[in-house]
């Protein structure tokens, strides 16, 4: 799928963009048996906390997987897939590098939402806009279900955050929430929003569990070698386009690079 020239204007004015269907209905499958299989084998772990930050809830839950590409050869995959290189380099490109990346999952009733934030609070990039979520809906993202949203055109100032006492390690900040958009989307969709772009979850008041599985990119003009040694506290950040790119070899000790469509199927073949 390549984005339109709209889309892409859309994206750099107000700092974020929906694509519905941007997984066929395979690999939106194949994403959520991979997904089950993860939260089946206690992989997530609950993030919520008692409004003291440190005190783990009985009762409410923000399961977070983070990062998740040691888990799954099919999410350490998706980021190599070439309509997600195209997507991504039309909206921060050309030279591409793939940051971090995490499942959010939130069950039926219990599942409580992530605060107002910035990305770029975390990851203080010089131009928010060289740097991108992109927020797959792993399930119909609705409001009852507390799908994201989000603050449109105001990426550009960084906003003031705080420890967030619900969670044991996530910050939040506080703005007026009258501006802003909330977005329903069908599993497989997608929703780009960059590292300026204010935004939240809300608690899932549904029977049924909600996930979203988050990549963040960045262009590669936005880091220093440090970012790519001394910074990675373990977690690969592999090269997706340009000259140091190699199909995910340097990273990860095997090519990554067309992996994806074999891993979709094996994904969904698996009993
Ligand atoms: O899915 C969520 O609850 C939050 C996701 C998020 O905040 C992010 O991807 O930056």
């Amino acid at each position: 799928m390549k984005l339109s020239p709209h889309q892409i204007e859309s994206f750099q004015k107000s700092g974020y963009l929906a694509v519905p269907e941007f997984f066929d209905s395979q690999e939106t499958a194949a994403l959520q048996a991979d997904i089950a299989r993860l939260q089946r084998n206690s992989f997530l772990r609950n993030v919520a906390t008692e409004g003291d930050g440190e005190t783990s809830s009985d009762t409410k839950q923000n399961l977070q997987l983070c990062p998740a590409n040691f888990y799954s050869t099919l999410i350490r995959a998706l980021p190599f897939a070439p309509n997600v290189i195209d997507a991504v380099t039309s909206l921060i490109g050309p030279e591409i590098t793939l940051h971090l990346d995490q499942i959010f999952l939130k069950p039926g009733k219990t599942g409580m939402g992530t605060a107002w934030h910035q990305d770029n609070a975390y990851f203080k990039i010089p131009q928010p806009l060289r740097g991108t979520a992109m927020w797959i809906a792993i399930h119909d993202a609705t409001i009852p279900n507390g799908t994201m949203s989000v603050v449109p055109n105001a990426y550009d100032s960084l906003l003031p955050h705080e420890r967030d006492g619900n969670s044991d390690h996530h910050i939040r900040c506080f703005l007026d929430e009258s501006k802003a958009e909330t977005i329903e989307i069908k599993a497989g969709g997608v929703l780009f929003f960059c590292y300026g772009t204010p935004h939240c979850t809300g608690d899932n008041t549904t029977d049924t569990e909600r996930a979203g599985l988050a990549y963040h990119f960045l262009c590669h003009d936005q880091t220093s070698e440090a970012f790519y040694t001394t910074e990675r506290i373990g977690n690969p950040r592999p090269r997706l386009t340009g000259p140091h790119a190699t199909g995910g070899f340097e990273e990860y000790g095997s090519r990554i690079s067309d992996t994806w469509a074999a891993e979709v199927e094996n994904a969904i073949s698996e009993p």
